[in-house]
């Protein structure tokens, strides 16, 4: 049996989840990369010398199969970061897709509160257990476009506090990360359904948008205080977005 701390990082083959695996691999830790998709996973757990599962947060038996990975591991699990979730288009309230809400509420509500469900048991048996989930400044705020994102993101910010209540006398601490704007690979192609042009804009003129990495060293931070210290919500936005519509943008040629 391993002595090393573990961690659980979903949503690991890109951007925040896999900067986040990397980062909590050099602070020590053994690191179960789960995602969709495997030779992702497979790669970065290559490179970090982690554990790689195939895992759909959304799906039972694959949270069954991440579960048996911790297990295999010795059971005790020190560290779960729930970054899997995304954004499903932008259209107005009035014009919703109601099968991509569904799918931003399964995947940033629904998964997050399965895989923590099934991993809590092995939290417990860590001396200081420690859940972080990714929510999002959508968590905080309300903008035009974003609805089926924000009342999600405004889930997993709701879910997390209560978890924290519920767990209140639990040696497991229940804390949450909330980006603004960061400019990862896939986040806005993702959001705007393959449109690169669509998923430029949102960072256009923006000097230093935030990048994972940045989110990485954060939840590094967040998860590594001592045990009696629960940074329990931290805001992390680019010095540019002062809040979610009053972005410093530079236009080309000034
Ligand atoms: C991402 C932040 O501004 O796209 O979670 O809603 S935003």
């Amino acid at each position: 049996m391993s002595t090393r701390r573990t961690a659980v990082v979903t949503g690991a083959s890109s951007g925040i989840g896999a900067a986040t695996a990397r980062a909590l691999h050099a602070e020590g830790f053994h690191v179960v990369c789960a995602a969709r998709r495997t030779e992702r996973v497979e790669a970065l757990a290559t490179e970090i010398d982690g554990t790689a599962v195939t895992c759909d947060v959304t799906d039972a038996d694959s949270v069954r199969a991440l579960v048996a990975a911790v297990e295999a591991l010795g059971g005790a699990l020190d560290v779960l970061v729930n970054n899997a979730g995304g954004a499903f288009g932008s259209a107005p309230v009035a014009e919703a897709d109601v099968e991509a809400w569904r799918r931003m509420y399964d995947v940033n509500v629904i998964g997050l509160v399965q895989v923590t469900r099934a991993l809590l048991p092995a939290l417990l048996a860590a001396p200081a257990g420690i859940v972080c989930n990714v929510g999002s400044t959508a968590g905080r705020i309300a903008y035009e476009g974003g609805g089926g994102y924000t009342a999600a993101k405004h889930g997993t910010q709701v879910v997390t506090e209560t978890l924290r209540l519920e767990l209140y006398d639990r040696p497991v601490r229940v804390v949450e990360v909330a980006p603004g704007m960061v400019r990862t690979d896939e986040f806005a192609l993702v959001r705007y359904d393959g449109d690169a042009e669509a998923a430029a804009a949102v960072y256009a003129g923006v000097a230093e948008p935030l990048v994972a990495e940045d989110v990485a060293d954060a939840i590094s931070w967040m998860v590594t205080r001592p045990a009696h210290v629960s940074v329990d919500e931290l805001v992390i936005r680019p010095r540019a977005q002062a809040a979610q519509h009053k972005v410093h943008r530079v236009e080309p040629g000034r």
